[in-house]
């Protein structure tokens, strides 16, 4: 069978439910999803295959950081440049409860001049009447050139079996860029460290989990199967450290056992893990 292969990026304000979607669709957790905003900060890629077809999905950071003048926040805009630069199609995600055409409007101006074909999903469909979408899809097909739209829910899996299988006809001939098991481009270090992460964006609030980064130190299977892991959360203001300690010690404390429990659940593997906090001297 001839094979084929279709490109394409997540792109959409933050907390739309990009990563939930790419979660749904490789069916396992590569992408930290969460209610805070902001949560994913690098490209990641998630891989679905059909028969002779492979699906490659970019999930991106939030398109708020297209605009963004923050140098500490100047590399989630290139991912989410590459993302799309590499794609053959958007999905462009809109949070269906929170629908608001001057903002989608503002969004799609900002993707449109980049001249690739683009699919609107409206995500969280199960919070809403599927109706009141359809006024908002006559507007925008009135103002854009869009392939189509679709009701999906990330969360709860509706719709997105019949969204892929009508992505078929985008694919082009290819040859496939991973093999028929790999579902992530990312390596199980990555995916350790975005479970401290994603524990961070839980336990602290504001500015903190923006304005850190996690460093594996050392990752290890032990004779007796079990998982060790070291890591350092780099800090670049030596005040976080008192934050992420917590009073006693009991904030890093809640830090380290949930990340512990998630990496113990994605690696089905009893886990041991060891975290301390160090200054960025850069
Ligand atoms: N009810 C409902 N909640 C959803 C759905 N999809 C995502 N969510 C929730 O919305 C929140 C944000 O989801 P994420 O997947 O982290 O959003 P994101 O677009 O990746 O956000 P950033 O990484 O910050 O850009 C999480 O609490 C999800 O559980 C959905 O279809 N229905
Ligand atoms: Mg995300």
């Amino acid at each position: 069978m001839i094979k084929k292969i279709l490109k394409v990026c997540l792109v959409g304000k933050t907390n739309a439910g990009k990563s939930t979607f790419i979660n749904q669709v490789v069916k396992e957790i590569i992408s930290i999803s969460n209610k805070k905003i902001n949560t994913t900060q690098k490209l990641i890629s998630g891989i679905r295959n059909f028969k002779n077809h492979q699906f490659i999905f970019f999930d991106t950071p939030g398109i708020n950081f297209l605009k963004t003048k923050n140098n500490y926040h100047s590399s989630y805009k290139t991912d989410l440049l590459e993302g799309i630069n590499k794609s053959d199609i958007i999905f462009f995600f809109i949070d269906s409860k929170k629908l608001n055409l001057n903002q989608i409007k503002k969004d799609l101006n900002n993707i449109i001049h980049l001249n690739k074909k683009i699919i609107i999903l409206f995500n969280k469909i199960d919070l809403i009447k599927q109706d009141d979408i359809l006024p908002y899809i006559d507007k925008i097909n009135n103002l854009f050139k869009i392939e189509s739209f679709y009701p999906i829910s990330s969360k709860l899996n509706i719709g997105i079996d019949n969204l892929l299988l009508n992505l078929k006809k985008f694919s082009k001939k290819s040859e496939w860029i991973y093999k028929e098991n790999e579902i992530t481009d990312k390596d199980d270090i990555f995916m350790t460290n975005e479970c401290t992460r994603n524990s961070i964006l839980k336990y602290l609030h504001k500015e903190i989990p923006y304005n850190i980064k996690i460093k594996n130190k050392y990752f290890k299977y032990l004779k007796n199967g079990h998982l060790k892991i070291k890591q350092n959360i780099i800090i670049n203001e030596i005040r976080y450290k008192k934050i992420i300690l917590g009073k006693k010690g009991n904030t890093i404390k809640l830090i380290r056992e949930n990340s512990q429990k998630d990496i113990g659940k994605i690696f089905n593997v009893t886990t041991h893990l060891y975290i301390e906090i160090l200054k960025d001297n850069a």
